[in-house]
């Protein structure tokens, strides 16, 4: 009999990958850290002007752990694409067209659970005019302008110095139906590894007997557009409320700060479901910090110190 759980298994086992990337982690990362994009650019020798092409991308912060981590999203496509290093950036990248069409069959059985999912949709329709090379027709042209159009950074300066907008026909976005249903641990694990953390807040208490103390905190943070999303993952994990981080206009947070539920809930969830990128080291030091709390190891000296060291060695005080 048919089911999600023996579909998802039966892809698992029968990919011919050997990453050991589960297939809704490869998703919730996306969901957190990549992006479907359609680039035009200018090129005399191309029908109309412009060289379109389309990519899938992915993040990460530069160190040793996260370069493994994109090496492994790589191998789950089978080697296609390549990572090249941006600043403090890596990003994997994945341009040829056959290629992606594999990527496609992936974010098609594993979908987006964010608003990213609509462009998806916006990107795939481009996919199907470059397949059928309708690109070269004025038609399939203006099409992908259409498309185009209504991404977030929409279309350039250039292009629209050629193509005015009153050119451009407008089409509507599609829309991405909110689901209900609890969500993958898995898909949980790969969003963290993109946009969670963390957090042992170490601070001065003067009514602490050694002055000190600290909280210990895992946040999730996301733009006000994906605030169902984070509401599902509190139904699905069992814990955590929203917050809005002071001074931030248009996103929303959900926070864990409990210790009860950071002891049963949170670091059990992520010692099954592993996170693998660097993030996974600041899970570890966390999850150190959460015990030695619980413990009441920042009520002595020996512990407080500790907890110092554990909270200026982690997240972006991190050393490789
Ligand atoms: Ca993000």
């Amino acid at each position: 009999m048919w089911s999600a759980a023996t579909m998802v298994n039966d892809h698992y086992l029968n990919s011919k990958t050997n990453s050991k990337l589960h297939p809704w982690f490869i998703t919730g990362y996306s969901d957190g850290e990549s992006s479907f994009s359609i680039r035009v650019r200018t090129s005399p020798s191309s029908r109309f002007g412009f060289n379109i092409s389309i990519v899938y991308s992915i993040g990460a912060e530069v160190n040793p752990v996260n370069k493994n981590l994109l090496e492994q999203v790589k191998e789950y496509f089978t080697g296609a694409g390549s990572i090249s290093k941006s600043g403090n950036m890596y990003y994997y990248e994945i341009t040829s067209l056959k290629s992606l069409i594999n990527v496609r069959k992936h974010f098609e059985e594993f979908p987006l659970q964010t608003t990213k999912f609509v462009h998806f949709k916006l990107w795939c329709k481009v996919m199907d005019i470059l397949e059928n090379k309708e690109q070269l027709t004025k038609p399939g042209f203006d099409r992908i302008l259409s498309l185009k159009s209504v991404f977030p950074k929409g279309l350039s300066d250039k292009l629209l110095e050629v193509y005015p907008k009153e050119s451009i026909l407008l089409i509507t976005k599609p829309v991405l139906e909110p689901s209900k249903t609890p969500l993958d641990p898995n898909w949980i694990a790969g969003f963290v590894q993109a946009d969670g953390t963390f957090g042992l807040n170490y601070t001065k208490q003067v009514r602490m007997k050694h002055g000190y103390t600290c909280q210990p905190q895992f946040r999730i943070t996301q733009h006000e557009r994906d605030l169902i999303v984070l509401n599902r993952i509190i139904e699905t994990m069992g814990c955590g409320t929203i917050v809005k981080p002071s001074g931030d206009r248009d996103r929303y947070s959900i926070s864990v700060a409990n210790l009860a539920d950071l002891v049963t809930i949170i670091i059990p969830f992520f010692e099954k479901y592993p996170i693998y990128g660097a993030k996974h080291l600041d899970f570890l030091d966390f999850f150190k910090g959460v015990y030695i709390l619980k413990n009441k190891g920042h009520l002595t000296s020996k512990g407080l110190n500790e907890l110092k060291y554990l909270a200026y060695a982690m997240n972006t005080y991190r050393k490789f």
